[in-house]
């Protein structure tokens, strides 16, 4: 059955892959999985249609048969479950490549999501000019850890996986800060990420999404 997911009209990125229907895109890219894609506008993530597939009115969803999921973390585990290409097949290693992926969610995410709160939400604070410093900081921990890790390795336990997909995705929201660019061992692995074939396909589809949005307007 091909799956459907659901993912941004008019996304606010303009078309740099930064929403997290990306990462389900490039998981299913990954595994082979042909999928279709519905596009919500704002207004209809919050009507009840939508809201009744995700409670708290967000993309991405996915919805194959009966199944409806939502967080983009959950689709990508049960997409990998589901075929080969994302998970090993050694059940230690299995283990510590869906580690990986909540590493990225739940460790690394969090001080990354931080900023971009700080840089969109907080800018007129009288405080945010004191604070940025710290959030960069915080993220700063999160990337000398993960690139003491990684070390001089292509990826984070052995062959690529799903742990890499969520931690790739991640630090993509990096890039537009700099922070990036002082680890270029983790500069090198998203660039490795993003020059996987099957993360091409998933780019260049939610672009060609933008660009059809924009033509119409
Ligand atoms: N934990 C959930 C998951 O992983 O699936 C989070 C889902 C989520 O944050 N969805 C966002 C959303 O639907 C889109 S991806 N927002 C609308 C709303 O909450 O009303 C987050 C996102 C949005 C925009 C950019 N951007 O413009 O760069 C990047 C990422």
């Amino acid at each position: 059955m091909t799956p459907t997911i659901t993912a941004f009209a008019s996304s606010p990125d303009r078309g740099q892959g930064l929403a997290r229907d990306m990462r389900v895109r490039w998981a299913l890219e990954e595994v082979g999985h042909p999928y279709e894609v519905r596009l919500v506008s704002f207004d209809e993530m919050k009507a009840p249609a939508h809201m009744a597939l995700h409670p708290f009115g967000q993309i991405p969803t996915y919805e194959e048969g009966g199944l409806v999921l939502f967080e983009s973390g959950a689709i990508i585990l049960h997409v990998a479950g589901r075929r080969p290409g994302l998970l090993p097949e050694d059940a230690d290693a299995r283990a510590r490549a869906i580690g990986w992926m909540f590493a990225a969610l739940n460790t690394v995410e969090p001080p990354i999501l931080d900023l971009q709160i700080a840089r969109m939400a907080e800018h007129d604070a009288p405080w945010a000019e004191q604070r940025l410093p710290l959030v960069h900081d915080r993220i700063r921990v999160r990337l000398d850890q993960l690139s003491a890790r990684l070390g001089d390795a292509n990826w984070l336990d052995g062959a690529f996986s799903a742990g890499d997909l969520m931690m790739v995705s991640v630090l993509i929201r990096l890039r537009s800060s700099g922070l990036l660019n002082e680890y270029p061992t983790l500069a090198a692995y998203v660039a490795r990420g993003e020059a996987r074939a099957a993360y091409q396909r998933a780019f260049a589809a939610q672009l060609a999404v933008f660009r059809a949005a924009s033509a119409r307007a």
